[in-house]
């Protein structure tokens, strides 16, 4: 006969193995309902502040009632005492968890920490005080000589126009809006705070930054490098902009810091349109295509990399052109993408015009449409449908769109004619206008802003001067006139408002769009960084869905090293524009430099 024999170590074993069992398909169990009813919530909320970004009616409140009411649904079960409790105790266990599940239930930690039920009352006011001023600043009537403008047109004139009176009236349109949001900004920053705070964390900064695995001043740290590693090339575009721009207004002193309507963008984040690349003139291109063009134009791209087509849902659902002219109704006059279920129903935001700037913006949204169409599938759980982190998001639509500008590509399109020649060091020039002058806008301004908003408790009193301190030894820049704490300045900024204490995702956007376009220029195209073309390339489109496809269900640091063969760096964007700084040392010298 046989004996079964079980040794004490074995019998252990085989008891851990039951355990680890049983541990998982409880959490299992837990977060399959859990899913369900989130991503039932979630659509309703979404479906509700999306109508209530898209028709923005004065003294009509039945879109905010609704938003609010499904938000605070939300609230209540994904900030519920026995969500937080149950999921705590799962993570108790963590070892006997696949990594799936835990990062599943941290995932919903993470979105109870938002929401906590322990102060119910607190969630219920900033969920109030979130819709009022997304409305406030969405719509608000901006003016101009008494007449009602769009931001889209006093873009333009910051773009275009040459006189500087005119200049400073549209620039300083453009931030009567941040008085109007001062009070509420205080109130949701004392609000976000305290939510949070309730589950732990030191403050709202902290709170987002950890969803990068990362604690407040690690983040600032990395800002802080960020901007040194840019500063040498920024210090010269921007003596050259001094000068230049000084020049272009016919203006016989040359001013230390740039007076802010002197850039062709509402806070001076990017100031590409100054120069103009000869042979080049996709304005006048693209203003004869019209404004849908550029949208068709844009997913063609993508479809040509092996991406699929766009639903026929976000073409009937998205609302992608400015309201027309005389509407009794304003909008969200700034871009966005939204995945409304967390599945199929993807959608955008935008103010699309026939101009370069959004035909940028374009490709950037349809990057997020697309990394949500390639993450919705079996294998990513619903909790986990997001980018490797937010900046990863962010980035795939911005390295279309550089790689959208490039030479190669707008000749293979027809743009530009293939026999113009046109000058390599000003093509690189207006690039780094672009992705380099935003360097300490995002890493530096936004960044320092809403870290001492939230972190060091900021008194309203010092909102604007701490603005503008921070925006002269950032970028070099300051407003034309002297501004008091009447304004809130930065609150004329989107983000701070409707997406706070995230802005360093754009910067290490263009950090982590700079280390995937050089490894698929070299590696893949076996091109020029400066002159590519993605178009048709599906090798391109693999790589890119390679590192969509799993969403937020891995390690983005591990994603980033195996994906470029680097660590995050900075040191593939100053390699890119290497060859421009001869160029402008040249053009400096004998300048003075100021920053
Ligand atoms: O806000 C955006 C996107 C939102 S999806 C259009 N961006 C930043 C900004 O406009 O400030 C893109 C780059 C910078
Ligand atoms: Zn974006």
């Amino acid at each position: 006969m046989k004996k079964l024999f079980i040794s004490g170590v074995a019998l252990a074993l085989l008891w851990s193995c039951e355990n680890k069992k049983a541990n998982q398909q409880e959490a299992d169990a837990y977060i399959k309902e859990y899913s369900q009813q989130f991503q039932k919530l979630y659509t309703l909320s979404a479906e509700a502040e999306w109508n209530s970004n898209i028709r923005i009616v004065e003294g009509d409140s039945s879109n905010a009632i609704a938003t609010r009411q499904a938000n605070e649904a939300m609230a209540a079960f994904t900030g519920s005492e026995e969500n937080i409790k149950k999921t705590r105790d799962l993570l108790e266990d963590k070892n006997n968890l696949t990594d799936l599940q835990v990062k599943q239930l941290e995932a919903i930690l993470f979105a109870a920490a938002n929401n906590p039920q322990t102060v119910p009352e607190v969630v219920k006011k900033r969920i109030k005080a979130e819709t009022e001023q997304t409305e406030k600043l969405f719509g608000f009537d901006f003016k101009l000589s008494g007449k009602s403008v769009s931001t889209n047109q006093i873009d333009s004139i910051l773009r275009e126009e040459r006189n500087l009176d005119k200049r400073q009236q549209a620039w300083e349109a453009s931030k009567e809006v941040g008085k109007v949001l001062k009070s509420g900004l205080v109130n949701l920053r004392n609000l976000r705070n305290e939510t949070v705070q309730a589950l732990g964390y030191d403050d709202y900064f902290s709170y987002q930054a950890s969803d990068y695995g990362m604690q407040r001043a690690e983040m600032m740290d990395l800002m802080r490098r960020i901007n040194q590693e840019l500063l040498p090339l920024y210090r010269e575009l921007h003596t050259y902009a001094r000068y230049e721009l000084a020049k272009k207004y016919k203006q016989p002193q040359v001013p230390d810091l740039l007076p802010a309507h002197w850039l062709p963008n509402r806070w001076g984040q990017d100031w590409s349109s100054i120069v103009a690349v000869e042979g080049i003139n996709l304005d006048q291109v693209l203003r004869a295509k019209g404004p849908e063009w550029q949208v068709q134009q844009a997913e063609r791209f993508y479809q040509s990399l092996g991406f699929p087509a766009l639903p026929k849902s976000f073409y009937e659902k998205s609302s992608l052109y400015p309201v027309p002219a005389g509407a009794p109704y304003k909008k969200n006059n700034h871009a966005s993408a939204w995945h409304m279920d967390l599945d199929k129903d993807v959608r955008s935001l935008m103010s699309v015009e026939p101009n370069s700037e959004w035909y940028e913006t374009t490709h950037h949204e349809l990057g997020h449409v697309y990394y949500f169409m390639t993450y919705s599938n079996p294998e990513v759980p619903v909790l986990l449908r997001g980018g490797a982190n937010r900046a990863f998001h962010e980035a795939m639509g911005s390295l279309m769109g550089l790689a959208a500008m490039q030479k190669p590509f707008l000749v293979q399109l027809n743009l530009i004619n293939p026999a113009t020649k046109t000058d390599e060091v000003q093509s690189l020039l207006k690039e780094a206008l672009n992705y380099v002058v935003f360097i300490p806008f995002a890493s530096g301004v936004m960044s320092e802003f809403e870290h001492d908003l939230y972190a060091k408790n900021l008194d309203p009193k010092d909102f604007n001067q701490r603005w503008w301190e921070l925006s002269a030894q950032y970028q070099g820049m300051a407003p034309p006139t002297q501004r008091g704490p009447e304004f809130a300045d930065a609150a004329s900024k989107t983000h701070i408002n409707d997406d706070p204490a995230q802005y360093y995702d754009y910067a290490l956007s263009y950090i982590i769009l700079f280390q995937l376009h050089d490894h698929i220029a070299k590696n893949i195209l076996k091109q020029d960084p400066h002159a590519t073309n993605y178009y048709g390339n599906k090798a391109v489109g693999q790589f890119l869905t390679s590192i969509m496809y799993p969403g937020e269900s891995g390690d983005w640091r591990k994603m980033l090293k195996e994906k470029t063969g680097e660590d995050l760096s900075a040191r593939a964007m100053v390699a890119y524009f290497e060859p421009l700084m001869q160029y402008l040392k040249v053009q400096n010298k004998g300048r003075k430099y100021t920053m």
